[in-house]
Parts: C-alpha cells; sequence; structure tokens
C-alpha cells in the first residue's frame, strides 16, 4: 500500500468516526429530548459568534438560502477537519483524538449554550464523542495492521485478512451511523417543530378562574415541598421511550364506543369551549411510601362531564377508555367522569402554561382522586365509552387493579432521613394527601412515643395535598419520626405496610435523623 493511499483511508477512517459521533449523538437526543442534538446547536453558536458585517453578507447574497448555506459549510468543514484528525491519528497519535475530544467539547459548549438547556442535554453530545473516538482509535489500528500486512514478507497474517477487518468496520460503522442518526434526526426535528408549536401556543383565559392559593397553604419551611409542583420538577411517568409529539394543529379527539352520539374534536374547537382552571395533586399507584410521585399543578381544562353529556353514554356503560396516540390506556369510572361534584378535566395547560411535551402536550386527562394509572393519559386521542366487563386499561392485565381510587397518605420531608441538625427546636414538616376527601388531622410519633397533632397548612381543597410542620425541641441523640393522616371520613392511615402493587401503597413512612 501506498503512504498516499494510507493517508487518504486514514482520512476516510476519521470521517467515519465523525460520522459515528453525530449519529450516535442523535440517537442519545432521542431519549434526553432534541435540545441535546449537537447539529444545529453547533449552527446556531456559529451564528450567534459570526460578526454582524459577514452575517448579512450572506443573507444579502442567498437570501432565504442563508442557513443551507452555514449548514453546508459546516457540513464541508466536519468533513475536512474530521479527515485531518484521521491522518493525524496515524501519524502523531493522539492528536487525532485530541481533535475530536475538541470538537467534542465545542459542541457540548454550543448545546448547553442554547436558551432553556439543562445540564444533561450534553449528554448526546458526550456519548458521541466517546463512540467516535472509540471508532477513531480501532480504524487506525486496523489500517496500521493491513499495511504491515501488505508489506512484501511480513510474514504473520495473510494481508486479506487485515483489509477485510479494516473494510468492515468502516462500511457497518458509516453505515449504521447514516441509517441510525437519519432517522434519529427526523424523529428529533419533529419534536422541535412541535416544541415550537407549543412555545408559541396562547391559552384562552379560564371562563372560571381558580382563586389564588391561600398564602396560609404554603408553609415556607426549607426543606419542605413546595405547594405548588413546578412543571420542570414535576415527576413524569410513562411507558413512552420516546415523548410523543403532536403538532396540535393535526390533534383530534373522538369520543366512540357506547354513545348516542359519537364526537370529534379539534384542538381551535376545544380552546373554544368555556375552560376551567382547578388545582389537582397527581399520584402514581407506583409511589411507595414516602416516595416523590406525586405533583400538584394547576391544570387548565374542558370538564369531560360535558363532552360526554354530549356524546351520551348509553345505559349499561360504566367504563371510559381513553387511549393516547402511543397506544396507552387507562379505564376510568363513568361515573366519576359524569359526576358534577369531580372536577376531571381534557387540561391543556399546566401552571399556566401549555402541558409540557413531556406531561401529554397537547391534551391529557386529570381526574382528581385516582391513581394516574387509571385517569391521568397522556397525549390523549380517543374516549371509548365502554364497560369494566368489555375492556381493561393498560396496567390492569399486567396485575395492576382495574380501580385506582388514590390512598389516603402522608410523608415527611424534613428532615431527610439520616440527616444531622443542630441542638434546639427542629421543624419536622411534610405533605399529606387524600384527593377528593380531604386531610382533617396529622399526627406525628417521635422515638415511639405519644402520638401529637402536627399543625396543618390551609387546605386549597379536598383534590389537592396538605402540608402539615410539628416544631419539636430536640434532644441530643438520634431520633426516628413517624407520621400519619386522617381524611376528612375520620379514617386514619394503619400501621401496616402495604406495597404499591396492585393498588398503591400503604403504611406509615418513618424517618431517622440525629441531633
Ligand atoms: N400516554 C400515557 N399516559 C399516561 C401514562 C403512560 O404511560 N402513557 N402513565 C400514567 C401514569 S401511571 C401516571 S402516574 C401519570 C403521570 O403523569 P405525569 O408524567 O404527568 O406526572 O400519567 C399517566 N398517563
Ligand atoms: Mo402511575
Amino acid at each position: 500500500m501506498s503512504a498516499r493511499t494510507a493517508r487518504w483511508l486514514a482520512a476516510l477512517v476519521g470521517v467515519v468516526a465523525a460520522l459515528v459521533v453525530l449519529g450516535v449523538a442523535e440517537a442519545v437526543a432521542l431519549l434526553v429530548g432534541p435540545a441535546g442534538s449537537p447539529l444545529f446547536a453547533v449552527g446556531s453558536l456559529v451564528i450567534d459568534l459570526v460578526p454582524p458585517g459577514v452575517k448579512e453578507l450572506v443573507i444579502s447574497l442567498f437570501g432565504t438560502g442563508d442557513k443551507a448555506v452555514l449548514l453546508t459549510v459546516l457540513g464541508v468543514l466536519v468533513v475536512v477537519l474530521a479527515g485531518l484528525a484521521g491522518a493525524l491519528e496515524a501519524r502523531r497519535p493522539p492528536w487525532g483524538v485530541v481533535i475530536f475530544g475538541a470538537a467534542g467539547l465545542f459542541g457540548v459548549i454550543a448545546v448547553l449554550t442554547r436558551a432553556g438547556a439543562s445540564g444533561l442535554d450534553g449528554a448526546p453530545t458526550i456519548v458521541g464523542a466517546v463512540a467516535g473516538i472509540v471508532v477513531l482509535r480501532i480504524g487506525i489500528r486496523r489500517l496500521t495492521r493491513w499495511r504491515l500486512a501488505a508489506r512484501p514478507r511480513s510474514g504473520a497474517v495473510a494481508p486479506q485478512v487485515e483489509r477485510r477487518s479494516f473494510l468492515t468496520l468502516t462500511i457497518v460503522a458509516g453505515a449504521a451511523s447514516l441509517l441510525v442518526g437519519a432517522g434519529a434526526r427526523a424523529m428529533n426535528a419533529g419534536a422541535t417543530a412541535v416544541t415550537q408549536v407549543r412555545n408559541r401556543l396562547v391559552l384562552p383565559k379560564p371562563a372560571t378562574a381558580a382563586p389564588p392559593v391561600a398564602p396560609g397553604a404554603e408553609l415556607d419551611i426549607p426543606g419542605l415541598t413546595p405547594i405548588v409542583t413546578p412543571n420542570a420538577d414535576f415527576y413524569r411517568i410513562d411507558t413512552a421511550l420516546q415523548v410523543p409529539s403532536i403538532d396540535s394543529a393535526s390533534w383530534r379527539l373522538k369520543v366512540t364506543g357506547m354513545v348516542e352520539n359519537p364526537i370529534e374534536i379539534d384542538f381551535a374547537e376545544l380552546l373554544a369551549k368555556p375552560l376551567i382552571e382547578h388545582m389537582v395533586t397527581l399520584t402514581c399507584v407506583s409511589n411507595d411510601v414516602g416516595g416523590n410521585l406525586i405533583g400538584n399543578a394547576l391544570w387548565l381544562g374542558y370538564p369531560i362531564r360535558e363532552l360526554l353529556k354530549q356524546a351520551v353514554p348509553k345505559a349499561g356503560a360504566d367504563m371510559v377508555l381513553s387511549t393516547s396516540i402511543d397506544g396507552f390506556t387507562a379505564g376510568t369510572p363513568l361515573d366519576v367522569l359524569l359526576d358534577d361534584g369531580t372536577e376531571a378535566l381534557l387540561a391543556v395547560g399546566m401552571n399556566g402554561k401549555p402541558l409540557p411535551l413531556e406531561h401529554g402536550f397537547p391534551v391529557r386527562m386529570v381526574v382528581p382522586g385516582l391513581y394516574g394509572y387509571v385517569s391521568a393519559t397522556k397525549w390523549l386521542v380517543e374516549l371509548e365509552v365502554t364497560r369494566f366487563a368489555d375492556a381493561q386499561g393498560y396496567w390492569t392485565p399486567r396485575g395492576w387493579s382495574a380501580r385506582g381510587p388514590i390512598k389516603l397518605s402522608s410523608r415527611i420531608d424534613t428532615p431527610a432521613d439520616g440527616a444531622r441538625v443542630g441542638a434546639g427546636q427542629v421543624a419536622i414538616a411534610g405533605v399529606a394527601w387524600a384527593q377528593h376527601t380531604g386531610v382533617q388531622r396529622v399526627e406525628v410519633q417521635v422515638d415511639g412515643g405519644q402520638w401529637v397533632e402536627a399543625t396543618l397548612a390551609d387546605s386549597i381543597s379536598a383534590d389537592t395535598w396538605r402540608q402539615w410542620v410539628y416544631r419539636w425541641d430536640a434532644t441530643k441523640g438520634t431520633h426516628t419520626v413517624r407520621v400519619r393522616a386522617t381524611d376528612a371520613n375520620g379514617v386514619t392511615q394503619g400501621k401496616t405496610y402495604v406495597p404499591p402493587a396492585p393498588d398503591g401503597s400503604e403504611g406509615w413512612h418513618e424517618i431517622s435523623f440525629s441531633v
């Protein structure tokens, strides 16, 4: 093999390694979110960095084609740089690796400096760069072996074997990255487009607004969960490996099954209806005693009962099977959804914003008092009126109960389990919930002594959790604290531990701390 051929082949390895970087990064971005894709982040960082004069020149020369020009130039630059890195790695290792590392770092900086980026958005580029460097090193090593084997009288292994090993790596890595990368890019582009649709969306004012949260509902104690959970901190549970991206303009909801008038409604029609605001604490059936799969938000939406009334359910129906675009289903009792005193919503807003994509954009269900798996279908597309005898929600054949009313529960947020606190008064505080029934009393037990009543914050409504606090003059040593709540019907949480499956956990939350 001539030195020239070897150099070109090394450059080829560099280009293939660059494809691996981009392909792997796009695939990982599918999991962490499209904002983690380095491709356009680098492009927009370059736009930020280019001096205004150059920017205007490009726009005046190419008009609306300016973005295409930028991407083409970037693409050519990437190929040239990757080729150089490959050739360099063959002759002066590890300089090729260094170039890849520096380019990866530049990519991470680009991603993290975009508006609204989170730390996790750097992950796709990092994983991609590591994969690319691995391919670069292995590729160059195989090339070197082939070159040595191809020397006259080199002995050892036949050059064909080394050649095949080199070509297999380059072709397979290159083709796989192109395929996976292109597919993932198309999906990331879809999610990005829907993110833009969401950002532009202006929700209508509610016809019936929720009263402001009473100041007395928030105890403002360090370590205590805030009464309203910010969207970014809201727990997320679903079976979707990739968050579905539904453009609200093409969204439709069908009401089908045992109804006199099947209905189909689009997003504009839904927004034109009189919407109401209601604060509801959502909980997952998988939430173990002391767990954090619970959050409280102000939802904006249209009462499901109104839509069902227009559809007119037939006699004998007792369940609504709601379906998500991704195939997830939940079976909700029809009487709960029709109940005038239960604000079950087709929600479009969460804490004053359109639903975040992860929380069901553009429309989800929220039903006070029921665990999410039987009620809170995200990315909702169909409501089928049916019977529990005829249909099952997603989790029911998988061992979870068909009915899922939320169980009375309470949690200690502070002190954290295992914490060390200073001497003096300690605020033992947490939250308690019994959605749609309400919490009447919370009691605390220190070191197995008497149960003493905690102070309750004001209630927002029976549909939300309630904060509580017990101020205790701490004595030196290690202490164990338990909590139990009593609901508005006078029922108190029992001591016996029950695991989450099949219909929700039970038992007293207990923590220890030392003074
Ligand atoms: N489409 C869809 N909706 C879903 C689920 C799901 O897996 N897919 N999970 C449900 C469960 S189990 C819960 S607890 C809530 C959680 O809602 P959140 O992710 O907005 O907190 O969504 C419900 N809606
Ligand atoms: Mo759940």
